[in-house]
């Protein structure tokens, strides 16, 4: 297994729609354990391919809250078959877009159909924080960010701290700074 680097915006790669793969072979099961362990790391409860530059359509997650405990959940092609009319609004946060959070409104119930680890054709129904973040993870599959939802003053204020954050960072690493502490990250994950 490895870390793999996580892509943030803004970065062209993020905005590209991803191939769907032809089937669940080692290469891609490779992949999915690589992101899983990527996941964890962060720490994060999601995470899409194109997030670690493979412009497959690959996700993983792991929500692991009280109400709901799924486990690792691998998905290749995964789809929506079917949304809820009832919405809700949650405040949504990216390993791609570091320390933004923004409430973002969408389907509260999802059915996604996708093909699991051992590449068998699975459906899944969805609520609560899951189905959020399984939407925002095929979101990533389509070039679409959390915010992309969002208004597009807040957006472009949000994608400016990240440019200006970017270059700080890479500044403080040619003066051979130490890298800024990972707990607020850590407390934002759930
Ligand atoms: O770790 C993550 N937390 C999260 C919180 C609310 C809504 C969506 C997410 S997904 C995010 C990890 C990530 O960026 N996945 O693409
Ligand atoms: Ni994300």
């Amino acid at each position: 297994m490895a870390l793999l680097p996580i892509l943030t915006a803004p970065d062209p790669r993020l905005k590209k729609k991803s191939k769907p793969v032809e089937a669940v072979d080692d290469d891609v099961r490779r992949l999915m354990d690589d992101m899983l362990e990527t996941m964890y790391a962060a720490p994060g409860i999601g995470l899409a391919a194109p997030q670690v530059g493979e412009l497959r359509r690959v996700i993983v997650l792991d929500i692991d809250r009280e109400e709901v405990k799924t486990g690792p959940l691998f998905m290749a092609n995964p789809e929506i078959i079917e949304a809820s009319n009832e919405d809700v609004s949650y405040e949504e946060g990216c390993l791609s877009v570091p320390d933004h959070y923004s409430d973002v409104v969408r389907p509260a119930k999802v059915t996604v159909r996708y093909l699991d680890r051992d590449g068998k054709q699975q459906d899944m129904t969805c609520e609560g924080l899951l189905a959020t973040c399984v939407q925002h993870e095929i979101d990533h599959l389509d070039g679409i960010l959390f915010i992309d939802h969002i208004s597009a003053l807040k957006r472009n204020m949000i994608l400016r701290k990240l440019l200006k954050a970017r270059k700080e960072k890479e500044r403080d690493e040619a003066e051979g700074k130490p890298a800024k502490d990972k707990a607020k990250d850590a407390e934002h994950a759930l």
